[in-house]
């Protein structure tokens, strides 16, 4: 005890801090150099081969840190007693080419450095590099997150907003994931990119007395043109528009500029920029493009160090898709 004095008041005053993840830029530097280099190359080859990679990938990010933290849990595969949060009802249609890209990623580092990098830090690093890749801004992520031990569907319903839900509901789950209005209008800029498959948006061109008008606020000629696209969906489940109808691939800030012409896709979406809570917003985004990427960055570095799991609660599982201690 004589020996330590102040360093003994320093470490207990930072024990509560000592429980947290250590979450760092070069958190594998050591363990496994060739991370980072290994990710941005299979990364690359597959935007390249698959173009809706990235907007795919960002979308699973999205639903796996909402629920829990960043954590990997989006990535267990069901067993027959247990239905993952993968195949919750609201996760059917996440894209089987981010799944596979996580799968590249892993099994080409686990030959490098075997049981080091966790399932949850391929995620967070693939987005990242994705997101630069088409066009959006520098995230700075670190890494040293664990992957999950659990995974159930039943936690993800709370969790994540639906088109059809309103303002007042869709802010109060952001909040309840600590996310501000702001840092929500920000994130919600993701839709800058990908598609969405017309059921998502049915409800707005078919429904209501102004089936052959548009609906409230709707350009139209985007109206007409989205109905003539969809007139199959309930047979054809696959027919989807893009979310951003005129820079569909580039990461940029003509999602805010759409909504304010009328060209937002989904209901939520379009009610983002009449709201008076998040109007002013929107205008500043469609305006600023620097002032957009800037609030995206680092309201996705603040998504992504939440509830991070530590070496407790937490393993680096040897397959994305199923828990160490899995027995069949
Ligand atoms: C108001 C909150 C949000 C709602 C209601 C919402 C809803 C949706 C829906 C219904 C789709 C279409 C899915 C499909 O048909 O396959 C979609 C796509 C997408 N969402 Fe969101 N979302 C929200 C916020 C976010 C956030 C915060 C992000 C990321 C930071 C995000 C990223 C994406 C991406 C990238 C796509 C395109 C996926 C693809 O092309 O495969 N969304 N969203
Ligand atoms: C919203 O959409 C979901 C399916 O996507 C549906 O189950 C639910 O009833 C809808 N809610 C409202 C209020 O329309
Ligand atoms: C239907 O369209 C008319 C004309 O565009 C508009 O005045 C009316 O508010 C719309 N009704 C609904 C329910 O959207
Ligand atoms: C709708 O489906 C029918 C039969 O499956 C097909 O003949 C028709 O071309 C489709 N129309 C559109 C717009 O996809
Ligand atoms: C938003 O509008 C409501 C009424 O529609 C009003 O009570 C509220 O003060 C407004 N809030 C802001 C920030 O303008
Ligand atoms: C745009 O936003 C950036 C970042 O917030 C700010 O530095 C810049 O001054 C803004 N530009 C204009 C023209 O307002
Ligand atoms: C419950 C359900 O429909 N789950 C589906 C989730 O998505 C996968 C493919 O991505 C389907 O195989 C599941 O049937």
């Amino acid at each position: 005890m004589k020996s330590c004095g102040l360093r003994c008041l320093f470490i207990l005053l930072s024990f509560p801090f000592l429980l947290q993840a250590n979450l760092s830029p070069d958190y594998y530097s050591k363990t496994c150099p060739e991370f980072d280099q290994t990710l941005v190359q299979i990364v690359t080859e597959k935007q390249i081969a698959a173009p809706t990679t990235a907007a795919g990938t960002l979308r699973l990010f999205f639903h796996d840190c909402m629920v829990d933290g960043c954590d990997a849990s989006i990535l267990v595969a069901s067993t027959p007693r247990k239905t993952s949060e993968r195949d919750a009802d609201i996760n059917r249609s996440l894209p089987g080419d981010a799944f596979d890209l996580i799968t590249r990623i892993k099994t080409a580092v686990e030959l490098k450095c075997p049981n080091v990098v966790s399932c949850s830090d391929i995620l967070v690093g693939a987005t990242r590099s994705l997101v630069s890749m088409v066009g959006g801004p520098k995230i700075n992520v670190k890494f040293g997150r664990k992957d999950s031990l659990v995974s159930d569907m039943n936690r993800v319903e709370r969790k994540l907003a639906r088109p059809n839900m309103t303002m007042d509901h869709i802010i109060s789950i952001f909040e309840s994931s600590d996310l501000t209005v702001q840092e929500m209008v920000a994130l919600v800029g993701a839709h800058t990119i990908g598609f969405s498959h017309c059921k998502e948006f049915a409800s707005r061109i078919f429904d209501g007395e102004n089936q052959s008008g548009s609906p409230e606020g709707m350009n139209p000629k985007y109206a007409a043109e989205l109905r003539k696209l969809c007139a199959n969906y309930t047979k054809d489940e696959e027919m989807s528009a893009f979310n951003d109808v005129f820079t569909p691939g580039k990461f940029d800030n003509m999602y805010y500029r759409n909504l304010k012409h009328g060209y937002g896709l989904l209901a939520s979406d379009h009610a983002i920029a009449f709201d008076n809570r998040t109007r002013s917003l929107v205008d500043l985004y469609a305006a600023n493009e620097t002032a957009f990427f800037d609030a995206f960055a680092k309201a996705m570095v603040k998504v992504s160090e939440q509830k991070v799991k530590t070496e407790k609660h937490g393993e680096v599982r040897r397959r994305c898709d199923q828990y160490n201690d899995y027995k069949g």
